[in-house]
């Protein structure tokens, strides 16, 4: 008997493949509209401060594609499942991942983001590209939304903070202040009741509540530099502001709304957020991202499914 073949469709946000490529990934990300050569300049120079010429979420993405037909074939072998890539801003787009599906036959599709919490901003898009490229070529897809509270996930998160807190050696853990982050958005989806940031907060709760945190918080990094406000408190300020105003000295960051190694955790906390830190005398560490953990390759599985058995039921 020849099992079912399901196409599952892996979106996440995409990066160039050299630094040449920079202009047109951000004239992509600002919707057209190229940078100004400041502009430029700046992110030429934060790429060229993490890279050196290799771009790592291109391969951390690929990975996780591939990890996750591994488990999903491996957990779920009465179903013929074939991950395809689509990218935000980056090549293979969303639009190219749906379209090779049908090309290879793929009749029925799940779709899923490397990101876990939903907001209209992000997997909202990723979603709606998806959505309109499968109905154009009448591709039958559904989606999952969010995966934020799964308890795998939870797991993996938790195992990182308690590993991060080790390299505390010569203070109390209670001592550390454990500061959850994420992308900032425009403030203005909080006008939308964009379930963004609570969902952020229930994460973050969660996993205080597995590993009994009494010292913790919520900060947003990453803000866009536009002229609109973004969702704040900034992980810049909210360091700046424990250190004089709670005389904290030990900080550690837990960036729970990305899954992989890239500009933002690697510039924008390693880089950006440890030398303020440095100058402030705070001791400031990070818990590893999840990449290609088998716990989150497992979350993905399970979400996808688990979806996939749903629409099953309601057809
Ligand atoms: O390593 C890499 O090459 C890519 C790292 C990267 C990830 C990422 C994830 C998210 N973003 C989200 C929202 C926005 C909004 C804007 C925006 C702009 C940028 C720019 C770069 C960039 N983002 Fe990104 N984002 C990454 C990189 N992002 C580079 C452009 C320069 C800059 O502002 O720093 C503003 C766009 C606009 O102008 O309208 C909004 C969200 C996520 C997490 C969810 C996801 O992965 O989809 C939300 C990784």
């Amino acid at each position: 008997m020849v099992n079912r073949r399901v196409g599952v469709l892996v979106m996440s946000y995409g990066t160039p493949e050299s630094l040449d490529q920079i202009e047109a990934y951000y004239t992509h990300i600002r919707r057209g509209n190229p940078p100004s050569a400041e502009q430029l300049h700046e992110l030429k120079a934060r790429y060229e401060a993490i890279v050196g010429g290799f771009f790592p979420l291109r391969e951390n993405t690929n990975k996780q594609v591939k990890g996750l037909e591994e488990t999903l074939r491996r957990e779920h072998s009465e179903v013929d499942f074939v991950c395809y890539q689509g990218l935000k801003h980056a090549q293979p787009y969303v639009e190219d991942g749906v379209e090779q599906m049908v090309k290879d036959g793929i009749t029925e599709a799940i779709g899923v983001v490397l990101a876990p919490h939903y907001s209209t901003m992000s997997v909202g898009g990723y979603v709606k590209r998806a959505k309109d490229k499968a109905n154009e070529l009448g591709l039958k897809i559904d989606f999952v939304l969010d995966y934020h509270l799964h308890p795998k996930l939870l797991d993996a998160l938790c195992i990182r903070v308690e590993k991060a807190l080790e390299k505390f050696t010569d203070v109390n853990r209670d001592e550390v202040r454990i500061m959850f982050t994420a992308h900032s958005l425009p403030e203005k989806i909080l006008e939308m009741k964009d379930p963004y940031p609570e969902q952020l907060l229930a994460t973050s709760k969660a996993i205080a509540e597995r590993l009994g945190l009494t010292n913790w918080q919520f900060g947003w990094q990453s803000a866009g530099q536009t002229a609109m406000p973004w969702l704040g408190p900034d992980i810049l300020d909210v360091i700046q502001t424990i250190h004089k105003e709670e005389a904290v000295k030990n900080v550690l960051l837990c960036p729970i709304g990305f899954v992989s190694d890239h500009l933002e955790v690697l510039y924008d906390i390693d880089i950006e957020a440890q030398s303020l830190a440095k100058e402030l005398g705070v001791h400031l560490e990070r818990t590893e991202s999840l990449n290609t953990d088998p716990l989150y390759m497992e979350t993905l599985s399970d979400v996808v499914f688990t979806k996939l058995e749903a629409e099953t039921r309601l057809s």
